[in-house]
């Protein structure tokens, strides 16, 4: 076990807990997908009860990675959402300032230019999760998309801090429409993209918690409920979730640089 100043970082084969005062994290090695994101004993993130995880598919649920690519790609035929997820990573012990990283390195055969993902964890001081992603690449071309994709537990979610920012639905190839000044009511069904987002995003569900998810800087958020079962996903958990995912995606990103989001409890509402 690895002791920081304030968290604990304990390795059991594949997964690795991260524990700070009211807050507990768990990540899959397998994708660095945080599987378990609790706040005082109470989960946050949805992962399937059919997700896989023996690296044989992507794991369905919790906060998966996506990267290089956004949807499906001729570079990566058999993998929608680029390999980031579909990759196992190296745990690289605790960083400086209370961080714990997970490293995967690629070859140029894989993707060019070859390079290296950092996923930087952290529990700060108000138990908020704090996420960072920093692409590094052997040459200067490099061109990528970033996103986490993340699955969060919201029954009857209601999504504000959206309505003012042009968007686009997947259905209609992201085609950008005007702002539609209503916080989001029912998600179900929707996949739907959300252009140079400023502003917080709070996510409350029936149960009362809420949820403030904030970018460094500004991004892409992509709002996705399936609206219907998939292979990996059981009919009666469609309205248990919603992915709202941070990242730059609806444009290929050309500059390397660190790419972080903060996901924090609203103790007020509980
Ligand atoms: O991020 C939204 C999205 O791209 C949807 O269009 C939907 O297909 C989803 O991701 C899930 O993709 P997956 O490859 O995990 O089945």
């Amino acid at each position: 076990m690895l002791i920081t100043s304030k968290s604990s970082v304990q390795e059991d084969g594949d997964v690795v807990t991260i524990k700070k005062s009211e807050s507990e994290i768990k990540v899959h090695k397998y994708g660095a997908t945080i599987i378990s994101w609790k706040h005082k004993g109470r989960e946050m993130l949805y992962v399937s009860p059919l997700a896989k995880l023996d690296g044989s598919k992507a794991i369905r649920g919790g906060i998966p990675i996506v990267f290089p690519r956004f949807g499906p790609s001729p570079l990566f035929p058999n993998q929608q959402h680029g390999f980031a997820r579909n990759s196992k990573w190296r745990l690289c012990a605790a960083g400086g300032d209370e961080c714990v990283q997970f490293k995967l390195a690629w070859k140029k055969e894989q993707f060019e230019p070859a390079g290296e993902l950092v996923l930087s964890l952290k529990i700060g001081d108000n138990d908020e999760l704090i996420l960072s992603l920093t692409p590094k690449f052997d040459k200067e071309d490099a061109e990528y998309h970033v996103l986490l994709h993340s699955y969060f537990l919201a029954a009857d979610a209601r999504v504000e801090g959206l309505e003012s920012f042009y968007y686009g639905n997947k259905q209609e190839e992201y085609q950008k429409q005007l702002p539609t000044n209503q916080p989001l009511q029912n998600v179900v069904g929707l996949d739907r993209m959300y252009f140079d987002v400023e502003s917080k995003v709070f996510l409350k569900n029936s149960q009362g918690v809420e949820l403030v998810l904030e970018s460094e800087g500004v991004s892409d958020v992509v709002v996705w409920n399936p609206g219907k079962e998939m292979a990996d996903v059981p009919a009666q958990d469609i309205h248990k979730f919603v992915c709202i995912e941070h990242g730059f995606v609806s444009k290929l990103q050309t500059e390397p640089r660190t790419f972080s989001v903060s996901y924090k409890v609203n103790q007020r509402m509980i």
